[in-house]
């Protein structure tokens, strides 16, 4: 039987690691800069799910380590066996209670911060994405230029206003991601998919292609500008001169040489 002075020993040594862990988990910066809301609500909930696997891993680390220590075998062992266990139904139910409630809790938990970044704000503006091997475009519609509709390949978004991003693809199938904005769908040809995101903090952030779409795919990179709602329109208009202004396919098209 193993001593109560090793198991008190092993115990202490799992809270400290414990401990250790949590304060690692402070300490390390694990993402790119936080500039939409859906990023603090994303961020969180991985911090919260870090901090939920550590007891866990430590937990199944020290029970090894623990029965590596106490019961390897030792000297003229070789040929003993242990006591046969038919098992242990107090045990067997714990540990299936314990991990489905975890399991349910954290299951919850991602739904609903999910569901609140997708929720759908009173006012939103719409942005055209469109994807092709190996650019992206983006489409100012009427109802934002105030005008006619602009195409561009520069992407500027309004701080503070929530922009829903309708994603279409020219050819192959791609995935429109902000890393700063921790959101990501893929684009598909033939249908339209969305995601929406409320920039919450001005500079410019990458825009990454996240599925291999082909020979130039690590080159199909792009940079969101996240600008103040004034700075926004004066854009739109500088553009509206420079811009043919012509439908978003005719201009994707255009600029498809590359
Ligand atoms: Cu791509």
């Amino acid at each position: 039987m193993p001593s109560r002075r090793s198991l008190s020993a092993a115990s202490v040594a799992a809270l400290v690691a414990i401990a250790l862990g949590i304060l690692l988990s402070y300490l390390i910066h694990w993402f790119p800069a936080q500039a939409s809301t859906q990023a603090h609500n994303t961020d969180t909930l991985y911090h919260v799910l870090v901090i939920a696997s550590i007891p866990i891993f430590v937990l199944v680390v020290t029970v090894i380590l623990y029965a590596v220590w106490q019961f390897r075998m030792r000297p003229g062992e070789e040929l003993k066996d242990g006591p046969p266990i038919h098992g242990n139904t107090r045990l067997e139910v714990l540990w299936t209670a314990i991990p489905a409630a975890l399991l349910l809790g954290m299951v919850g938990y991602s739904f609903v911060v999910l569901h609140e970044n997708e929720a759908k704000p009173a006012r939103e503006i719409q942005i055209g994405v469109t994807a092709q091997q190996f650019a992206w475009s983006y489409q100012y519609p009427p109802s934002v230029t105030g005008g006619a509709p602009l195409n561009s390949y520069k992407l500027y978004v309004p701080k503070g206003e929530s922009v829903y991003f309708n994603l279409h693809s020219r050819d192959v199938i791609h995935a429109f991601w902000v890393p700063a904005f921790r959101i990501q769908e893929d684009v598909v040809p033939g249908i339209t998919t969305h995601w929406r995101a409320t920039p919450d903090r001005l500079g410019s952030y990458p825009v990454v292609c996240n599925l291999l779409c082909g020979l130039g795919h690590s080159l199909m990179r792009s940079t969101v500008h996240v600008v103040t709602p004034t700075q926004f329109h004066a854009w739109l208009e500088s553009q509206a001169g420079a811009s043919s202004g012509g439908s978003a396919g005719a201009a994707a098209a255009a600029g498809s040489t590359g």
